[in-house]
């Protein structure tokens, strides 16, 4: 059997998406692109899947677009290829209703590490890195890294890593709050499956407007982000999962939410 190169997998309420091309480190053809985007909009209309991972098959992460594919006759424009590949990737990652953890099992480089970015979460293996690498092969930040990294880490540290080009460790991740948690490298699968598990036991409805919340967060003054969590608030509160919620209190014992 000829395995996908990208890969799903749902165990209960989690599904993951492996980057499944290991010997090129997971770099990125027109095909699985493609997959990637089909996949991700099949997840957005999976009232069963509550959660998502994010992660690599093999050593690396994802070591951005496939340069050999970039070189054969007939290759894209890359304003097109962005905007008919990697831009509908990037925005259906973002606009998922379930919370999405990237596991970053190894190196994440160019578009690799904006589809990290991309994500709710970021935790990663003590092996992994954070390579901009686009300004070596002369080309901008794409894939949304513009836009993700100062709000992840702040104008200076986004300007000194898609700038300078060094890579970023793990431990370095960890430390300017590009990542979460960082691991052992094989802890990272149970550690991921661990907080996805965790996420998926929310109530579904108030973890996507939780998520859409922070997602507009430096984009709104106060006014309009108080007047946005209201909204969603009020929403939540008539929410059947939030008498479950309630009554789970006061019974002492843990919720069982259904997305109602
Ligand atoms: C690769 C790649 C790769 C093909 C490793 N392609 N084979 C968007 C719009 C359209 C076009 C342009 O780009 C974009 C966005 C982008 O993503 S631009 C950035 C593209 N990515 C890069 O520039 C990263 C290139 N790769 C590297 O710098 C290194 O491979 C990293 C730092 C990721 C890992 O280094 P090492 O751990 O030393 O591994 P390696 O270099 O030995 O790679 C292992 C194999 O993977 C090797 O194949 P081989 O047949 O020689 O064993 C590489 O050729 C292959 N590979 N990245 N992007």
């Amino acid at each position: 059997m000829i395995e996908p190169d990208v890969r799903l997998d749902v165990e209960g309420w989690v599904a993951t998406v492996a980057l499944n091309r290991p010997a090129a480190l997971n770099a990125l053809t027109i095909p699985m692109k493609e997959r990637l985007l089909e996949v991700l909009r099949h997840l957005a209309g999976d009232r069963g899947v509550r959660a998502v991972v994010l992660t690599g098959a093999g050593r690396a992460f994802c070591a951005g677009q496939d340069l050999r594919e970039r070189l054969e006759p007939g290759a894209p424009p890359l304003g097109q290829e962005l905007r008919l590949r990697y831009n509908p990737i990037v925005e259906a990652l973002r606009a998922l209703p379930q919370p999405v953890l990237a596991a970053v099992n190894g190196v994440a480089a160019g578009a690799g590490a904006s589809l990290a970015f991309a994500c709710d979460l970021r935790i990663a293996s003590e092996t992994a890195s954070f390579v901009l690498a686009f300004g070596r092969i002369g080309l901008v930040p794409d894939s949304g890294a513009t836009w993700t990294l100062p709000r992840l880490v702040g104008a200076a540290r986004a300007a000194e890593i898609a700038l300078l080009n060094d890579p970023v460790s793990a431990a370095e991740a960890l430390r300017i709050g590009l990542v979460s948690r960082v691991v052992a490298p094989d802890a990272l699968a149970v550690e991921a499956a661990a907080i996805a598990a965790r996420l998926a036991e929310g109530a579904p409805a108030a973890m996507t407007m939780s998520k859409r919340l922070l997602g507009a967060a430096f984009d709104r003054d106060l006014e309009t982000a108080l007047e946005a969590e209201a909204e969603a608030q009020q929403a939540a509160g008539s929410s059947r999962d939030h008498a479950e919620g309630l009554a789970a209190f006061t019974e002492k014992r843990p919720p069982a939410f259904t997305g109602e």
